[in-house]
């Protein structure tokens, strides 16, 4: 291992968080590059389980250095919040660094988010509200405001004064929504800076040096290749770039430093928010796979839906994020379920498609194509050996690699550390 970014394969929830997390113990540095606190990463360690939104999920092991790179955007508040919540539990964050260039996410950017959606009605793309898309329209409009403003209060006034005043007049003449005073949010926002003062820094400068000397760096992708703004089921996407070439644009390295790509899929497929999803299960067997699954999201508490291994989205992750492995999730869920399902392709109007659709009318249109496999019946939560899955499980995972043509480097029984079958 030495640079290794780690994406999620579906719509996120795919398990980066435990993957991430087994394998930061051989990781000098992880990295976080985009998306902000819309992300939730789950990681179960003694029993203990902690919740990640913005802190890069190798902070529990006491070495490793965790980066929130140029491509985050950043509420200050949670981030604090979080570093706080770490600290009450014994995990020590003075291992932190945070970009100076990384975007703030600011308290109109909720707003206006929670304010479009609602607009949209019965269109809504259910995104979790915490202002993601408006801090990242404002980042490509250049009218943000960085982490590395909220050092330098004059420069801060300056730039606060002009975006307020137009987010100010947008939020009552579009919206008949009540402004936000500046003071308030001028002080407020300054006390976050100084807070975070000790972590600010230039994270490019020390990501690669970190990789020229040959430690070995994560990136840890959030969200997942499917809501991708460029590469997901557009627009029911999320505003970053959560495939592999994001790490490159968030964290400030060139493609010739990154050694391996590994895309995470769970066992069967989930989507939290709206949008297309060809292999849903809007039954009963949904909500079983559901409540055993305990698919429900990490930061809005939303149920997830749920449905079969799609493996055409996957060759597609595969294609656009260059895979070279697959770390397979939650195989554990599917227990006892006597056939399980697997898309191998679509069908639309009489033809076959082996590629996923870039037409949303066409997707829309598309029903999956199935191969139906066999079940088993034995847990396999203990499991710790591919030779020990039973004969079902392995049959499962060879469909799934021959069908999306990368080798699985990882199988996750369990969301223990421990639960983990390495198979490299
Ligand atoms: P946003 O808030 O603008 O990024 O929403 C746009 C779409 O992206 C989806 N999205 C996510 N999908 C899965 N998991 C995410 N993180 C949380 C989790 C979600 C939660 O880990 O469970 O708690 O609800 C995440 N973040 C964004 C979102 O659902 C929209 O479809
Ligand atoms: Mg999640």
């Amino acid at each position: 291992m030495s640079a290794i970014v780690v994406v999620g394969a579906q719509w996120g929830d795919e398990g980066k968080g435990k993957v991430i997390d087994f394998l930061s113990e051989q990781a000098d540095m992880v990295v976080r590059h985009q998306g902000g606190s819309n992300a939730g990463h789950t990681v179960v360690v003694h029993d203990q389980e902690y919740k990640l939104h913005l802190i890069p999920s190798g902070i529990l092991y006491p070495d490793t250095v965790c980066v929130i790179a140029n491509g985050v955007v950043v509420d200050p508040k949670t981030l604090l919040d979080e570093m706080a919540y770490l600290r009450q539990r014994g995990v020590d964050t003075d291992r932190l660094k945070i970009s100076a260039q990384a975007h703030v996410v600011m308290p109109y950017h909720a707003r206006l988010d929670a304010l479009n959606e609602l607009r949209r009605g019965d269109q809504k793309l259910g995104t979790t509200l915490r202002g993601i898309g408006p801090a990242y329209m404002d980042k490509a409009a250049r009218i943000g405001i960085r982490v590395g403003d909220l050092l330098h209060p004059a420069e801060f006034r300056e730039r606060l004064e002009r975006v307020l005043e137009e987010k100010n007049r947008l939020l009552s003449k579009a919206y008949d929504a009540d402004p936000f005073t500046f003071e308030e949010l001028y002080d407020t926002f300054l006390e976050y800076g100084e807070a975070l003062r000790p972590y600010v820094t230039n994270t490019s400068i020390i990501i690669n040096q970190a990789i020229d000397r040959g430690d070995r760096v994560l990136f840890e992708g959030a969200q997942g290749t499917m809501l991708d703004i460029d590469h997901g089921t557009y627009p029911y996407v999320t505003s970053s770039h959560p495939v592999a070439g994001g790490a490159t644009i968030g964290a400030g390295v060139g493609p010739t430093k990154i050694h391996r790509v590994y895309g995470v899929a769970k066992a069967y497929t989930t989507r939290v928010g709206d949008g297309p999803f060809p292999t849903e299960l809007r039954d009963a067997l949904g909500d079983q796979i559901r409540q055993r699954g305990h698919e429900f999201g990490t930061t809005t508490g939303r149920p997830r839906r749920v449905g079969w291994l799609d493996t055409v989205v996957l060759r597609y992750a595969a294609r656009v994020n260059g895979l070279s492995g697959l770390a397979v999730t939650r195989l554990d869920v599917l227990d006892g379920l006597p056939e399980l399902q697997i898309a191998s392709a679509y069908q639309y109007r009489g033809t076959l498609l082996d590629e996923f659709p870039e037409s949303a009318s066409v997707l829309a249109e598309a029903t999956p194509v199935y191969e139906t496999v066999p079940g088993w019946t034995e847990p396999i939560g203990q499991v710790r050996r591919l030779a020990d899955l039973p004969a079902a499980a392995r049959h499962y995972l060879d469909r799934l690699e021959a069908l999306v043509g990368v080798p699985i480097v990882l199988v996750s029984v369990g969301r223990e550390r421990s639960s983990t079958i390495p198979l490299e």
